[in-house]
């Protein structure tokens, strides 16, 4: 049987057709945050658990300027849109054909427990582009208040229909929409894929543990953007020859 998924309900955890490209990612990652946050530990999956043990004491105003230069450093040197893709390559293609654009910059949560500032409730479409799917990669284990909670279409369509009916309460959407959810554990070697247009969030880590997570976007070359400027965030992953064919002969018409 293929190992193919469907996206019928808006989301999916997936297994990497390949974990050594998320091994070797998650190798350099580690090597950068344990350089950056001067970490003890010597392994990846150990250290990036423990990482709050090292940086409790730290100022928010240092926490947040070593996480800026870990971000910088992995986006400069760790090609994350390149290595997410060939590990989940087969369902990427499977989903958005053969001509991709990839997200520029990668994303990456550090959320150690207790942390205040979880993602809020939200969702990425319309500000991204309802075509384009969320590859979220967790470089730790993650269950529980440590993962993601996700509401599938059906559910955010009745979320929204709750907020329709009810406009000015937010607090009674966010409670609704949040007994709605799933959490599916994510581990390491998986990914949760989702469309923009499904509600979701995290809650303050209670787990004992530093959750470490990156996330990236990838859309069809031919698909709609989104409100904000695509070719500000996103460029050509993949391109097919039909497609790099036909680009040629516009770009030559254009000149004539
Ligand atoms: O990692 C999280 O808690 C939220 C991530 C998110 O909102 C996203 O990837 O679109
Ligand atoms: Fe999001």
């Amino acid at each position: 049987m293929s190992n193919l998924i469907s996206l019928e309900k808006g989301f999916a955890v997936v297994d990497a057709d390949e974990r050594s490209y998320l091994e070797n990612l998650r190798k350099e990652i580690f090597g950068l945050t344990r350089d950056i946050f001067k970490l003890p530990d010597s392994e990846p999956e150990a250290g990036l658990n423990n990482f709050h043990q090292t940086t409790q004491g730290m100022s928010l105003g240092e926490l947040n300027k070593l996480r800026i230069e870990l971000i910088q450093r992995i986006t400069a040197e760790c090609n994350v849109r390149e290595v997410v893709f060939k590990a989940f390559e087969k369902n990427l293609r499977h989903l958005l054909g053969p001509d991709i654009l990839a997200q520029k910059g990668t994303n990456l949560v550090l959320q150690p427990p207790g942390d205040p500032n979880p993602s809020e409730l939200h969702r990425d479409a319309p500000a991204n582009s309802p075509y384009e799917l969320v590859v979220w990669v967790p470089m730790v284990n993650c269950y529980g208040t440590k993962a993601m909670y996700i509401l599938d279409v059906d559910n955010t369509e009745k979320a929204f229909a709750h907020l329709d009916a009810n406009p000015s309460d937010w607090d009674g959407f966010e409670k609704f929409a949040k007994s709605l959810s799933v959490t599916p554990p994510v581990t390491f070697g998986q990914a949760l894929i989702f469309y923009t247009g499904c509600l979701h969030g995290s809650e303050i880590n209670g787990e004992n543990e530093t959750r470490v997570s990156l996330n990236i976007r990838y859309k069809n070359l031919f698909s709609p953007s989104g409100l904000k400027n695509q070719l500000q965030f996103f460029s050509p992953l993949r391109i097919s020859d039909v497609a790099r064919l036909g680009s040629l002969l516009e770009a030559r018409e254009l000149q004539r």
